[in-house]
């Protein structure tokens, strides 16, 4: 099994560029790059925002741009996207208003929850590691038995690879031969578990033969590298060719999220060299290279980016905040039951939990310990 790593976009110096995807012109490559820019813009802005307690825990996919950018933009409108927490703001790809992202983060989007998964065919933010797998999977098989030309793609990282549920989606996926598009960010890292201890497997893609897909491995730093594969994978799908797993191999260069501080468990010099390949610098260099565009345009889509950021962070702060009451409604269609009132009275502080009353004392066996105490 080899573990060779497709890419395009080259260093600039000794590794040449390869040719430039099929389908893409100079504009492609551009609204490329906007859309890398405005994720990394995000993700910047939120990791501030929660420093500053402005919206809580933050899942950070700082240096996976490439990741979600490069295969969303191989996508049609139709085809659905299943995001986990890691591309979080990937919908906003879609037209999500990046407010809406910024307040799942901060906890309430409002009356109506977020957004409405139908509109801009993006499902919610999966947490539970690989539980939307199977839910992708059961989105284009409905696809296909309505004969319609909707996929489904579903992003996950290394760590999910060891749950049940991505290998009961493989495997179904693969028997009912259904268009969904396995893309596995390997960042090898799953919070703490290093990948040699998560499978021992040499590579991720290599899983694929198992549930007799193909199996494709790709240079997760490189959007264009990911572009192209999605692209493949998809035309397969849409012509009844069945699902493809895609690893797109990178590293994880930042922090798990916001709570976690990967110096206690990894040796940080490591993610320093990884750090000279992400995408957002690697795809403007290619674009000078290729002159596509100059500096002056670089600013200018940084600038653009900043602007709409800093308008979503105003939005999310519109929002008006229910009070903590809010946790204990919509819960049951019937009201509350007892115990959401007590734990409802509790939080107003007008009523104290009922004190744990002692048990009486049980009449023991007799030790025939005369000086044995009471009720022991
Ligand atoms: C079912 C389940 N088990 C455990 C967790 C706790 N957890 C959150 S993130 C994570 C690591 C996942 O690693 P990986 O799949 O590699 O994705 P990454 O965070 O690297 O993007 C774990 C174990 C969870 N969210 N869901
Ligand atoms: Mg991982």
């Amino acid at each position: 099994m080899t573990a060779e790593v497709l890419y395009v976009i080259g260093d600039g110096a000794g590794v040449p560029d390869n040719d430039v995807p099929e389908g893409l012109s100079n504009k492609d490559l551009v609204a490329l790059y906007r859309r890398l820019v405005l994720l990394r813009t995000f993700d910047e802005r939120a990791v501030a925002l929660q420093r500053q307690g402005r919206i809580g825990t933050y899942a950070l996919y700082w240096g996976e741009e490439g990741t979600q950018a490069g295969p969303l933009y191989a996508c049609d409108d139709r085809d659905w996207l299943f995001p986990s927490y890691r591309q979080n703001a990937i919908g906003v790809l879609r037209g999500v208003a990046p407010s809406t992202v910024l307040a799942w983060w901060r906890g309430y989007g409002g009356r109506h929850g977020f957004w409405n998964p139908r509109e801009h065919r993006t499902a919610p933010i999966c947490v539970p590691i690989a539980t939307h797998l199977p839910h992708a999977v059961g989105l284009a098989w409905a696809a296909k038995i309505r004969r319609e030309p909707v996929a489904s793609i579903a992003w996950f990282g290394d760590g999910a690879t060891s749950e049940g549920d991505w290998h009961e989606a493989m495997n179904f996926a693969s028997v009912f031969k259904v268009a969904t598009v396995f893309f596995c960010v390997n960042n090898q890292w799953a919070i703490s578990t290093p990948f040699s201890k998560q499978t021992a497997t040499e590579t991720i893609s290599e899983k694929a033969a198992a549930y007799a897909m193909p199996g494709v491995r790709v240079d997760g730093f490189d959007p264009l590298a990911c572009y192209a594969a999605t692209s493949q994978a998809l035309e397969r799908g849409r012509n009844g060719g069945g699902p493809t797993l895609i690893e797109a191999f990178c590293y994880r260069l930042g922090a798990h999220g916001t709570a976690d501080d990967p110096k206690l468990y990894r040796d940080e010099s490591e993610a320093q060299r990884w750090r000279t390949l992400e995408p957002v610098n690697r795809m403007a260099s290619y674009l000078l290279r290729l002159g596509v565009l100059d500096d002056d345009d670089l600013q200018s889509i940084g600038a653009e980016a900043k602007k709409t950021i800093a308008q979503a962070v105003h939005e999310m702060e519109a929002i008006a905040q229910p009070g903590r009451e809010i946790l204990f409604d919509h819960v049951y269609a019937s009201g509350r039951p007892w115990s959401f009132d007590e734990g409802l009275a509790e939080l107003q502080g007008t009523d104290r939990p009922p004190a744990v009353k002692p048990l009486a004392p049980q009449p023991g066996p007799s030790t025939g310990d005369a000086e044995a105490p009471a009720g022991t």
